[in-house]
């Protein structure tokens, strides 16, 4: 696609990023540049009936385009209230810990999409729109061939999706866009152990992924791997404006120019600085480190240390051993294991340190 095509539009969309910046610029001005997009495309603003349309259309958002945020007609209708702080929940570390497997090999999942403030400090939260109320959503873990019957219930006022990319499946089907008080409900089987993004599909995806619809489902080999501290690692980026009432609305033009104020472990900038994830010297460390961006990747490095593995595809399969730094890339994961030989405090980074210095940084405690 280039160009923006239709002018009025566009003049539009630009009027809108000029306004001051809140939620409602926010949701407006993405609308219309969704919208506008979809026009110098040829597409019309509306589509029929049912899931495959958008997709035999060649639509570029959702798989049911129908209920894309970006095509709705009044923005402002269904636009999230920006709240106060008070809404929120209390501020808590996001717990590293990979939890631990089940024995069932079915695992029903029900989960809500919704939009709350989330605390990203003490005293400062995020506009967001997440799953099960916090950034990122929860881990889910599971064995290779295991299978996910999976429910969402939309409880938020625009339409969300899932996308588990843990899954092979039929993504106009399963992972189409459900509105306010709906649900969808799908089944799957992954194929291969990994560390894998899931995120809320729904266009434009740049602007539901940017406000926090993301997390990971972690999927071990069935042959287990040597006994590790394992920890899942979710970095991310925030685009946001000055707080209102304490929240932070989300600014959209940012997102499209890939320039975060905060790049972020699980949510919090800097949240494993004040509170080290500890392990016991002689124990194995293994990271399972997903990037969700929605834009940056993560060059995950662990200052004095060297990693034994680097899994970039299904462990334990074809480890690259003896590594620095490994680039995670959006939308991407890869597991990171080490032993923890020597005693002392490790800083955890994304060695990209325009994106470290924003948050994306934690220690590894090693005790004696
Ligand atoms: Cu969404």
């Amino acid at each position: 696609m280039s160009g923006l095509g239709e002018p009025r539009l566009v003049s539009r969309m630009v009027s809108a990023a000029e306004s001051r910046v809140s939620r409602r610029g926010f949701m407006a001005s993405a609308s219309l540049a969704a919208l506008a997009g979809a026009v110098a495309c040829g597409q019309e603003g509306q589509e029929g009936q049912g899931a495959p349309a958008g997709a035999r259309r060649g639509g570029p958002l959702n798989s049911n385009s129908r209920l894309d945020t970006a095509l709705i007609r009044d923005p402002d209708a269904h636009r999230p209230q920006v709240t106060s702080i008070d809404e929120a929940a209390p501020y808590r570390v996001y717990d590293p810990t990979l939890p631990a497997l089940s024995d069932q090999t079915t695992h029903r999942v029900h989960w809500r999409s919704m939009e709350v403030p989330v605390r990203i400090r003490p005293e400062l939260a995020m506009a967001a729109w997440c799953f099960e109320g916090d950034v990122p959503g929860p881990i889910l873990h599971i064995r290779e061939g295991d299978t996910i019957e999976f429910t969402l219930t939309n409880e938020g006022d625009v339409p969300h999706s899932m996308d588990f990319h843990a899954a092979q499946i039929d993504p106009h089907v399963a992972f189409r866009s459900v509105p306010k008080g709906e649900s969808v409900t799908f089944t799957f089987r992954p194929r291969y152990a990994g560390a894998y993004m899931y995120h809320c599909g729904t266009g434009p995806v740049l602007m539901h992924i940017g406000a926090g619809m993301y997390g990971a489902i972690i999927v071990s080999p069935r042959d287990p791997l040597p006994e590790a501290r394992e920890f899942v690692l979710v970095q991310s980026e925030y685009y946001v404006g000055e707080p209102e009432n304490g929240v932070l609305p989300l600014d959209y033009q940012k997102m499209a120019a890939g320039t975060p104020d905060y790049v972020v472990f699980n949510g919090r900038p800097d949240q494993y600085i004040q509170n080290p994830i500890t392990v016991q010297r002689g124990e194995r460390v293994r990271f399972w480190v997903v990037s969700a961006g929605p834009s940056h990747q993560c060059s995950f490095h662990v200052v004095g240390e060297q990693f034994d593995n680097v899994w970039l595809g299904a462990p334990p399969d074809n480890p690259l051993r003896g590594v620095q730094t490994f680039a995670v890339p959006p939308g991407g994961g890869m597991v990171f294991d080490f032993s923890a030989d020597v005693p002392g405090n490790f800083p955890f980074v994304n060695h990209g340190f325009g994106h470290g210095q924003k948050g994306a940084i934690g220690f590894l405690r090693v005790e004696e």
